[in-house]
């Protein structure tokens, strides 16, 4: 035990020397291609050294760098060639430090992790839209497609994870000015693993789709890519059977944004791939029928047009909109889109043009478009629902799993209505799960485990998240209190009551509350939000339809499925407004650095201990490398690792002992002794092997 145990600390002292020589080279070369991991970093506590170092790696490309565990991502807006199955084979089961940073990195080190700890984990992916995080989402997931151990019977399984992605970005994503392909719901997804690593199925929860780009989309931004992805590539027999012409600009819900085409997009060949993902999939033949039938009940609703009666009331002006409403939607008494919600969307458009027909023409138009949300919302619904049975694992064996966080990221247009308030505090609350996680449990955690500690200070957002969701007092409690009160409460009496509570509120600002500078900026309808990542202002314009409750108590349930497992972070950074490659626009990424909190993150990383384990697990795990812990130990599990190490021959500075865990300050002792114990298990096997052997 303790020669092996020596040899690979020494020889992983100098493996790690070499392989930092080896990525550092000579002092030219880490002056061109920086260092890859921030905690090395000499002037660790400066933000210019910090900029130098992230914007060194940009210019070669190197868009991945480490702060311990933690990974920073550039978004090089180019293609690095550096997703390759070969990529992914030489990231394969290697030490986390010992290769240049990448994602396929640190997608291995949790999914070792959580074999040899059979423990569950997620992966928070963070950063503002347009940052890369749906890109990092998505090549987590291939390289477990491609690297974990897998059968035929479970090929299928891989397949149907890899293809939920395609079918849920047509849906759900769209061309936006922040990002031609952005996110529009949150996404939460569960990778299960069995005992033996292999992908056996899956689990997505969604987040409040932004419906209303269903009806209404802002200058040179898209609806969702599905509409423009079947209309450009839907069959001629489809679409004339959904009456449907090939035209965008015959749509009226597609052409607001006036960008029905955008140059980076290929709706086209996304067509295909969403009717091959489908299939595969398993959705059924009547499905898929149904689903389009429902998004050209959508675009035909569009183009229903009311005029004005003598009296002032809704006349319907489109006869032939309303046949083939009727026609894709409800003639065919065999549609199983679910048979109540078919008829439900019959009898409401009987219900809207028969009964709402005294409305007047603004009312009638306002029923339409709530109509054409209400059904694409439902859709997305469904359509979730049939991923999830379709990646279901009906084995109710034990198994752990990987859990991936893709949300829409933090954005600030000319004009916010309630969306951009609602996917904002989504990144509030993360944010602030980010600094509970890591800057405020992990000081906390040395200072209960009697470690000495010089605490780092950190800008805590709880305020801000306290602001928007505080029972009676928050913004949402308020919201909801005005929605009780029909009649009497408009957009501009909650705006009162907002003044009236928050007058005084560091975050809080209105045009009434605001000093004379400010309010030049400012309408009345406005309130603005001093969010961590910068000022929003939000229209209150609309605000009383209230579905921020619900989508507070749904980010409550996902902070709690989170809390239970082990985190890991990827923090991507957008490197310049225009999505142009090669461009470090300075004044944004430093920006992006100091509100994620990422130099806070360093100097408690660099002041602190890379790995940490209960004594009963550290133990546990180890024991056999020491004779005096193996089979079994007799004492506490504290002595017990005591001895362990003392066998070991740990230095002093290399670790400490708290009052339950034992903590480590590198990464290489850690590799050693991972290595000793591997070595140790397979002397093990061999023996056990030879006796088996013997005996027969
Ligand atoms: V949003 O909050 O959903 O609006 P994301 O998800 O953060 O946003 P996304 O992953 O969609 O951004 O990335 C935006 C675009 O940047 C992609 O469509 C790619 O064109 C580009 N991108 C992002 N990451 C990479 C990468 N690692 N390599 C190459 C990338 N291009
Ligand atoms: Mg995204």
């Amino acid at each position: 035990g303790e020669c092996v145990f020596h040899l690979f600390l020494e020889l992983n002292q100098e493996r790690c020397q070499r392989i930092l020589q080896e990525m550092e080279g000579s002092l030219t070369a880490r002056d061109r291609v920086g260092i890859q991991d921030f905690v090395l970093l000499d002037a660790y506590t400066s933000e210019t050294a910090f900029m130098d170092n992230l914007r060194k790696r940009f210019n070669e490309n190197l868009i991945y760098t480490y702060i311990g565990t933690l990974l920073v991502s550039v978004n090089p807006y180019k293609e690095l060639g550096i997703y390759t199955k070969k990529q992914m084979d030489i990231y394969m089961g290697v030490n986390f430090f010992e290769l240049p940073p990448h994602i396929f990195a640190l997608a291995d080190n949790v999914y070792r992790t959580m074999i040899s700890e059979t423990s569950n984990h997620f992966i928070l992916i963070s950063g503002e839209s347009g940052a890369g995080k749906t890109e990092a989402s998505k090549k987590v997931l291939q390289f477990y497609a491609v690297c974990c151990p897998s059968t035929r019977l479970l090929d299928n399984v891989r397949d149907r994870l890899l293809l939920s992605n395609p079918v849920l970005e047509a849906f759900g994503n769209a061309k936006t000015l922040k990002n031609d392909n952005s996110s529009r719901f949150g996404k939460y997804m569960d990778i299960q693993f069995d005992h033996q690593g292999a992908a056996v199925g899956g689990h997505v929860l969604s987040y409040l789709l932004e419906k209303s780009r269903v009806v209404h989309q802002n200058h040179g931004e898209r609806n969702f890519h599905i509409f423009y992805q079947l209309v450009e590539g839907g069959e001629d027999e489809l679409l004339r059977w959904l009456g449907l012409e090939r035209n965008c600009q015959n749509y009226r819900f597609l052409i607001q944004g006036e960008c029905a085409k955008v140059s980076s997009i290929n709706d086209k060949s996304d067509w295909k791939t969403v009717q091959k993902a489908l299939i595969i999939i398993e959705f059924s033949e009547k499905d898929i029928e149904d689903l389009f039938a429902i998004l050209a009940s959508v675009l035909h609703l569009g183009n229903v047009h009311f005029g004005a009666s003598a009296l002032g009331y809704a006349t319907l002006n489109s006869s032939a909109e309303v046949h083939w409403l009727s026609k894709v939607l409800s003639t065919d008494t065999s549609i199983k889109f679910s048979n109540n919600y078919a008829l439900e969307v019959y009898i409401v458009i009987i219900y809207h043009f028969q009964v709402l027909s005294p409305f007047t023409a603004e009312h009638a138009k306002y029923a339409r478009d709530a109509l054409a949300k209400a059904i694409y919302g439902r859709t997305f619904s469904w359509l979730v629902n049939k991923i999830n049975e379709s990646l279901a694992n009906k084995d109710s064996t034990r198994k752990t799993v990987i859990g991936l966080l893709d949300i829409y990221g933090f954005e600030v247009f000319d004009m916010n209505s309630f969306e951009q308030f609602c996917i904002n505090f989504c990144n509030e609350k993360l944010q602030q799960l980010f600094i509970q996680l890591t800057l405020k449990s992990e000081q906390e955690e040395y200072e209960m485990e009697g470690i000495e500690w010089e605490p780092v200070p950190y800008f805590n957002n709880k305020i801000i998240c306290d602001l928007v969701e505080e029972k009676h007092r928050g913004i949402i409690s308020i919201l909801d209190e005005e929605c009780l009160r029909p009649g009497e409460a408009t957009d501009f009496t909650f705006l009162e009551k907002l003044e009236e509570k928050m007058c005084g509120h560091p975050h809080f600002v209105t045009h009434k509350l605001a000093d004379q500078k400010t309010r030049k900026t400012l309408e009345r309808g406005e309130f603005r939000l001093l969010h961590y990542a910068g000022e929003v202002t939000y229209s209150v314009a609309g605000k009383l339809f209230n579905v921020a409750t619900q989508f507070k108590s749904s980010l409550a349930g996902l902070t709690e499925i989170l809390m239970t497992k082990e985190p890991w972070y990827v923090r991507c950074l957008k490197p310049n407004h225009c999505k142009q490659p090669d461009r470090f626009d300075d004044v944004m990424v430093r920006h992006q650095v100091k509100y994620l909190g990422l130099m806070e993150h360093l100097r408690v990383r660099r002041a602190g201990f890379a790995y940490r384990r209960r004594y009963e697990v550290f133990l546990k795990r180890y024991k056999a490398l020491c004779p005096d812990t193996w089979p079994h130990w007799k004492g506490t599990p504290a002595e017990g690792v005591q001895r362990l190490i003392k066998h070991l021959g740990y230095k002093p500075d290399e670790y400490k002992m708290g009052r339950t865990k034992i903590f480590i300050r590198h990464p290489r002792t850690l590799f050693a002794i991972e290595d000793a114990f591997e070595i140790c298990k397979h002397e093990l096997a061999t023996r056990i092997q030879a006796k088996y052997k013997g005996y027969r």
